[in-house]
């Protein structure tokens, strides 16, 4: 059989993005390779989560007061571990973890990014075979080089990423990340077991027929907010319609749908719960990120997501991210 040498496997493409960096040391590089590796190996206990005593609750509860799954936890042992011993990465915070964890040995110790990330999203969907997904948020450390990482190196504004990024173990599995240069999609070849680029620089749309919600929540969402889920429901061929209503539950792959097709998805507050559900630092911000270096827009109904200097590492945000001239009908509404 022939290979197509035109695909360039998730190593390749990031050597060949050094290159137009001289300075850069490719630690950024290896910490996308960690990530994949954790990928892989998430990937592998998810596609035989039906066969294997992996489906269903750990027993314990985490910070957020969730049932953690037993797949949560092993996600979360991956990506933790891959990280830990990775030479690029002075520390993590894990939605899955009370607090952050500062890698205490040298070379982690010398190492430039801290890694911030949801290890399996969408959990409430792991039991019933539905997609679900990883995300990660990568940020410099602003403390210096050779001390232990600390709490003001994870809270900073998702403005200050250098790349975010997410995995969806979906009918495929992809990995996509985003830098400032660029969104960037790799397929999982499992014939090989590397990840390879087969969405190159991903754009957003400008406009799509998609909106994501949970409709459940609709008489508890504030005013602006149904005025535009009414108007999603009133799009006609006139006026830029019909629109489509698609809601998985799965941020990840819900997102990633609009992404590539064009769409908004919005996890507002409620009357009970004004913040939503959604977290700031390992869900939102990395989101945010990959949809404005895509070419959308990500709000959380009043401002910018990459705006806002986190105060804890938990805390939660209502949460608005889709197609640019989406986001500003839906802004229409909210200010009205
Ligand atoms: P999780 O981090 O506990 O898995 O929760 C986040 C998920 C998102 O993927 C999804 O968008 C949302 O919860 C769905 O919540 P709901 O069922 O309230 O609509
Ligand atoms: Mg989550």
């Amino acid at each position: 059989m022939i290979v197509n040498r035109k695909v360039l496997t998730l190593d390749e493409f990031t050597i060949q993005q050094l290159r137009n960096f001289p300075h850069a040391t490719g630690e950024l590089s290896s910490l996308l390779r960690d990530i994949g590796l954790a990928a892989k190996r998430v990937n592998v206990e998810v596609n035989k989560a039906g066969l294997v005593d992996i489906l269903g609750d750990d027993g314990s509860v985490n910070v957020q007061g969730e049932d953690v799954k037993k797949l949560d936890v092993f996600a979360n042992n991956q990506f933790t571990g891959v990280l830990q011993h990775g030479i690029s990465c002075a520390g993590i915070a894990s939605e899955e973890i009370d607090d952050y964890i500062a890698f205490e040995d040298e070379v982690s110790k010398h190492s430039k990014y801290v890694c911030l990330y949801d290890p399996l999203d969408g959990s409430g969907n792991i039991d019933v075979n539905v997609s679900i997904g990883t995300i990660f948020g990568v940020y410099k450390r602003v403390t210096p080089l050779g001390s232990t990482a600390s709490r003001e190196d994870f809270l900073q504004a998702g403005v200050q990423q250098v790349a975010a990024g997410y995995i969806v173990y979906g009918s495929s599995t992809m990995l996509v990340y985003a830098t400032r240069r660029g969104v960037n999609g790799f397929t999982l070849d499992p014939s090989i077991g590397e990840f390879c680029l087969s969405h190159p620089d991903i754009k957003c749309p400008d406009a799509g027929n998609i909106y994501s919600v949970n409709h459940g929540h609709f008489f508890r969402y504030e005013k602006g907010v149904q005025d535009y889920i009414q108007r999603c429901q009133g799009k006609t061929k006139e006026n830029g319609g019909p629109y489509t209503q698609r809601y998985i539950g799965s941020m990840v792959s819900d997102v990633h749908r609009n992404l590539i097709k064009g769409g908004i998805f919005m996890y507002p507050g409620t009357t009970d719960k004004p913040e939503g559900k959604l977290r700031l630092m390992y869900e939102c911000n990395p989101f945010a990120f990959i949809m404005e270096v895509a070419g959308g827009k990500a709000t959380d109904g009043k401002k910018r997501i990459l705006d806002i200097v986190p105060q804890k590492l938990h805390q939660r945000t209502p949460f608005f991210v889709g197609s640019k001239s989406m986001m500003e009908e839906l802004e229409l509404c909210l200010n009205q």
